[in-house]
């Protein structure tokens, strides 16, 4: 096979940012989220990445609002349940820890601070490290979210100080305003400086989405696609479900001769022990 790994596709089905108002078809409510996990699994994907929200809507970081998510999403299959710890720009830090004490097995641990459209997201190297630190007491593998290139060398000091094991798994997440921009260039110059053996996958915000997903696919890297990141199926049309957006990355990757991984698949690539 000319591809070493099974691509893993991670669906992030709500995001802490997008409203109904824009999408209407965004899954908000528990149930609602655990239909769209589901559908995504249908349609190939390995990982949901969850964010909650409360009965208003509001994003929460409420842990039993991400219990009754998981115990949903896993009632219907074995797709992994990768809740965010980056909530919203204006969660405190333990607000943000909270799904982590379900013991979930990923989360998303954010490596480093930088504007987020016109607010700031605060990861500080304290955040940081009382993140990684709970989540490795807690067995919770963590998938680094990259935001800019220093966020990788954040990273790699939390490998020194044992808080994280290698092989690490990176989330490049590119074209948010104000942080990275969504370029080839940009996603070549993160893939080459992450340390061999490292898994990684590409989040590419709106229009960045296709194109960074499907330059992944070739590379050998992995995918997220989903609402949080890109709520449109085309220029100027809404996609109709979180599901769409993986139906079309899993063609790509059948018509590139890469094979899709299964949840159970993805877990091996990922070292992640259920
Ligand atoms: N909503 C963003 C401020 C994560 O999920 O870990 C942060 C975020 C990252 O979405
Ligand atoms: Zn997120």
């Amino acid at each position: 096979m000319f591809f070493v790994q099974k691509l893993i596709i991670t669906a992030a089905l709500t995001g802490a940012e997008v409203t109904k108002e824009q999408q209407p078809n965004l899954p908000v409510t528990p149930n609602e989220i655990a239909d769209a996990a589901y559908e995504c699994y249908k349609a190939g994907a390995s990982i949901v990445h969850i964010h909650a929200r409360d009965k208003g809507g509001k994003p929460t970081q409420d842990y039993d609002v991400y219990k009754e998510i998981k115990e949903k999403i896993e009632a219907k299959c074995n797709i992994i349940v990768q809740p965010s710890t980056g909530g919203a720009v204006w969660h405190s830090s333990d607000e943000r820890l909270q799904p982590v004490e379900l013991a979930p097995e990923m989360a998303t641990l954010s490596c480093g601070t930088c504007n987020f459209g016109p607010d700031v997201f605060m990861n500080s190297q304290e955040y940081i490290e009382k993140f990684a630190k709970r989540m490795k007491e807690m067995g919770v593998k963590p998938e680094i979210e990259v935001f800019e290139r220093g966020m990788i060398n954040n990273a790699l000091k939390l490998v020194k100080k044992g808080l994280v094991e290698a092989p690490l798994h990176f989330d490049f997440v590119l074209g948010v305003p104000g942080a990275c921009p969504g370029t080839p260039e940009d996603l070549m110059h993160m893939v080459r400086s992450i340390p061999e053996g490292s898994t990684w996958t590409v989040a590419g915000i709106g229009r960045a989405e296709l194109p960074l997903a499907t330059i992944s696919v070739v590379l050998g890297g992995h995918v997220r696609v989903g609402f949080e990141d890109n709520i449109f199926y085309s220029k100027g049309v809404l996609a109709q479900s979180n599901a769409q957006l993986v139906e079309r990355i899993v063609r790509i990757a059948k018509e590139l001769d890469r094979e899709v991984a299964t949840p159970d698949e993805a877990r091996g690539i990922l070292g992640i022990k259920k």
